[in-house]
């Protein structure tokens, strides 16, 4: 199967598990829907969101889950700060063990392989590489059902091919409502960041998937994204790529950003924004962090900021937080 974008992959995936699953079960006690083995491609994975609003996207969590595991971090205080509920995953209360894939990428295993050096190395030796993987889940996890945090992802293969990067996505679970989308946007976004790195166009995404499911709380939620008949297509939204340029030196000073914002060591006007240098770009992100300061703990968002960014992501903001512009 091959998709454009990723909502239109999404509400795909999402409808047929729905309403053609292939079983009804109860994995660790969890009533769900399940379909076997899906895989799709998406052309333009810079295309990583879904608009309807319906769906109501915390596209903040999103930014900060991909940059949590370009970071190397595997703090729960980091992500938990934009999701409380990824407490729930945290064996101890500090970090997260399968959860965290930025330990995976940057430091696997008991020889703390920089995985994301190799591949470069990898690359550079034979551009034309079938070992271009970035392995995720470890067999060293605990999969007996004491473990509440064991890793959906398998791992991430990279392929230069002509001068594009493409990426094929192996999950051994994903959830087709919620999982689906911040791991589709991270991986993209993980993608984009080597394919600038490497002087590569982004190429095509592929994911695959062993077992896609929905759990039966989400159903109503389920169903009110699958009715929703906004044409999105007809808003003409183009989501922002990054820079064509090696990203790691501004993608660093937005971790030290986020982190100065979370801990509330600094507020950041939109004039202090201007003045950081890094990208346009990158401080569009810093911006979103900055909001989320203000949502996190005043509960209410700076109309200056929120009117220096995009219309696309005022959007997002808007649709998830209407009560407190
Ligand atoms: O029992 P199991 O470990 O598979 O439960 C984890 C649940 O979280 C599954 O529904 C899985 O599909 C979802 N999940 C996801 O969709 C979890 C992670 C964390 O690795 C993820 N995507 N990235």
């Amino acid at each position: 199967m091959k998709f454009n974008h990723f909502e239109e992959a999404y509400l795909h995936i999402m409808d047929h598990v729905y309403h053609s699953p292939e079983y009804e079960n109860n994995p660790r006690g969890f009533k769900s829907k399940e379909r076997l083995n899906c895989s799709f491609a998406i052309e333009n994975p810079i295309e990583r969101v879904c608009y309807k609003p319906s769906r109501k996207e915390n596209i903040i969590f999103n930014f900060a889950e991909a940059i949590w595991y370009l970071s190397g971090s595997n703090k729960l205080d980091f992500i938990s700060y934009y999701a409380s509920n990824m407490a729930k995953y945290s064996v101890d209360g500090e970090i997260l063990t399968g959860t965290a894939y930025g330990p995976k990428l940057f430091s696997f295993g008991h020889k703390k392989i920089n995985q994301w050096e190799r591949l470069i190395n990898v690359l550079a030796e034979d551009k034309d590489t079938k070992r271009g993987f970035i392995q995720i889940f470890d067999a060293n996890e605990d999969i007996y059902l004491r473990n509440i945090d064991v890793s959906c992802t398998i791992g991430l293969q990279f392929f230069q091919r002509e001068n594009n990067l493409h990426v094929c996505a192996f999950m051994r679970a994903n959830d087709a409502f919620r999982g689906i989308v911040s791991d589709i946007f991270s991986f993209t976004f993980i993608q984009e960041m080597m394919a600038t790195q490497l002087g590569l166009n982004v190429g095509k995404y592929y994911h695959n998937v062993a077992t896609v499911h929905i759990y039966e709380p989400d159903n109503p939620k389920v169903e009110k994204v699958l009715i929703d008949e906004t044409d999105t297509h007809q808003w003409g939204c183009s989501f922002p790529s990054m820079p064509n340029k090696n990203n790691w030196q501004d993608l660093r000073t937005v971790i030290d950003y986020e982190a100065l914002l979370r801990n509330r060591e600094v507020t950041l006007s939109k004039e202090q924004i201007e003045e950081i240098e890094v990208d346009q770009y990158w401080k569009q992100i810093i911006t979103l962090f900055a909001i989320y300061q203000g949502i996190y703990y005043s509960k209410k968002i700076d109309g200056q900021l929120y009117h220096t960014l995009l219309p696309i992501y005022q959007y997002f903001i808007k649709n998830k937080w209407p009560r407190l512009l």
